[in-house]
């Protein structure tokens, strides 16, 4: 089952994705397996052909949207919240940059371990983040970045809540495909976390530093 969702994904079919996904949750499967075994899979290897010039933008896009119609099935199984939050975050793929499939993993996680998530979606200014803290201050700031040419977004968005004199008020975590620790270092972010799963157990991390 999962390699049909797998294949289902590489083809773009949203309706098989949607159905297969569906069906994995009634037989039981874990959702992280039908994620990491399923539909993140699939993704992989249409990123390896994308690279390797074996396929096109056109059919990325259409893949990514049988990803998100995936998503869309897992996300309401997540586990149920009680009213206090684990912590609060602000998420969301920085300026310049339109990749959101790792981002809404993220932030459907997050929203998973019982965080409240508000998700800007892509192309997040500096702006953006700076007046979200000033307005009603998150724990975290989570940015996220796929290309190498965004991520000088995430610098200037911390330089941004430095000259706003924001800066000690939250945490900040980032991640994507070519962001490493050391880069988060060199930005000043206080964490970075590889994927999904460990971001979660960064920000809580993040919330424990703060209380
Ligand atoms: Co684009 N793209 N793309 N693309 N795309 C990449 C990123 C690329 C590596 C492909 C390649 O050449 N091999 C390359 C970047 C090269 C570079 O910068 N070094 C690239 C390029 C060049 C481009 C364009 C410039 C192409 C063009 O127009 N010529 C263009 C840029 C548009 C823009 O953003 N301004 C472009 C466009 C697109 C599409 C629109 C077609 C589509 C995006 C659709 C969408 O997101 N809605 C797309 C896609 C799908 C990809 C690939 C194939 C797949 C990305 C993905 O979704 N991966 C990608 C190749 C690849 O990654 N191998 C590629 C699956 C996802 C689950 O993984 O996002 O890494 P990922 O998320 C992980 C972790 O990184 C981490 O957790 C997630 C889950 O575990 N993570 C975080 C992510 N954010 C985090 C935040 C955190 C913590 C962890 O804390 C806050």
């Amino acid at each position: 089952m999962l390699k049909d969702i797998k294949e289902a994904l590489m083809k773009g079919d949203r309706e098989t994705v949607s159905r297969l996904t569906k069906k994995a949750l009634d037989e039981g499967l874990e959702i992280k397996k039908i994620l990491d075994e399923g539909l993140i899979a699939g993704m992989e290897i249409i990123g390896a052909k994308f690279k390797a010039n074996e396929i096109f933008i056109p059919e990325v896009l259409i893949s990514a949207k049988a990803m998100h119609a995936g998503m869309a099935i897992l996300e309401p199984h997540f586990v149920k919240c009680g009213i206090k939050p684990a912590g609060k975050v602000v998420i969301g793929t920085v300026k310049g940059d339109l990749h959101d499939i790792g981002k809404n993993i993220v932030s459907m996680m997050l929203k998973g371990s019982c965080f409240e998530v508000t998700d800007f979606g892509i192309d997040v200014s500096p702006e953006k983040f700076v007046n979200a803290v000033k307005k009603d201050p998150p724990d975290i700031v989570a940015m996220s970045s796929l290309l190498t040419t965004s991520m000088g977004s995430m610098r200037d968005t911390i330089n941004a809540l430095k000259d706003s004199g924001l800066r000690d008020k939250v945490k900040i975590m980032i991640g994507g495909a070519p962001v490493t620790q050391d880069f988060a270092t060199a930005i000043g972010a206080d964490s970075y976390a590889r994927d999904a799963a460990t971001a979660v157990d960064k920000a809580r991390e993040l919330i424990k530093l703060k209380t």
